[in-house]
């Protein structure tokens, strides 16, 4: 982490007493499980519309679902880095990616096709959607983002809740496992560094080459 990231970090904490920190935390128990709740709601819907593909395509279309609860460290880091205030409230109207669901499909146009079955259902409302697949970040990174806002049932309660879901191929899910990964290297020469970063792009290209030709064998085999 960033040496000011962790200074404004520890300025955060120390301008809250103890009882205010203790009480965040606690409370934070109660919000978090909407959170999980809603991890929960999307997965299964993930489920089940990888159940029907079977049917209609005779495939099925996702390869795994990972999810994930952002953890409170990463959660005042973006507060903190996003100049939002460091309390509960802030945390729920401004980060939407405190839950996250994570689709990995074998083809690039079933994550179209599951995106948009998903964003079709009637409890489901698109808060925004980030195409980072039809427009590449510079470092080649490849991914469909949605955020999406959810109803969760309650004992005696509904809760809107947003989540992040990110879908993409097998190929782009292990490109951005090596880069997360190589990036928290620190210790490396700016040389190095470069030389690192203009291979990875020139390897998320092969990537989508190897996806885009995939996709091209399966419609050609569907379609002899
Ligand atoms: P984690 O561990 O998944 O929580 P932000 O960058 O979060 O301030 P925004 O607009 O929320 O801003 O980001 P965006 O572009 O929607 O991307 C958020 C998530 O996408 C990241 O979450 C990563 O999971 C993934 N991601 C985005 N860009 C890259 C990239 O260049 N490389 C890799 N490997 N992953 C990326 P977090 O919060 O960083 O991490």
């Amino acid at each position: 982490m960033k040496t000011e990231i962790k200074e404004q970090l520890k300025t955060a904490f120390e301008s809250k007493t103890e009882e205010e920190i203790r009480e965040m935390i606690e409370n934070a128990h109660g919000l978090m499980s909407y959170y999980r709740c809603a991890i929960l709601e999307i997965e299964t819907k993930f489920r089940v519309l990888n159940e029907q593909f079977s049917i209609s395509f005779e495939r099925n279309p996702i390869e795994s679902i990972r999810t994930r609860l952002k953890t409170p460290h990463s959660i005042q880091e973006k507060l903190i880095r996003r100049g939002f205030p460091l309390t509960l409230e802030s945390i729920e109207e401004n980060l939407y990616d405190i839950a996250g669901i994570r689709v990995i499909c074998t083809y690039i146009d079933d994550i179209y096709k599951l995106a948009d079955c998903l964003i079709n259902q009637d409890d489901i409302t698109l808060v925004s959607m980030k195409d980072y697949i039809k427009n590449p970040k510079e470092n080649g990174y490849r991914s469909l983002h949605l955020i999406v806002e959810i109803p969760i049932f309650l004992v005696g309660e509904k809760k809107l809740v947003k989540a992040e879901v990110q879908l993409r191929t097998v190929s782009m899910e292990s490109w951005s496992n090596v880069e997360h990964s190589l990036c928290y290297k620190k210790d490396i020469s700016p040389e190095l560094k470069a030389e690192t970063s203009k291979k990875l792009l020139e390897y998320a290209d092969a990537c989508n080459k190897i996806d885009l030709g995939m996709q091209e064998l399966r419609e050609r085999v569907e379609n002899r």
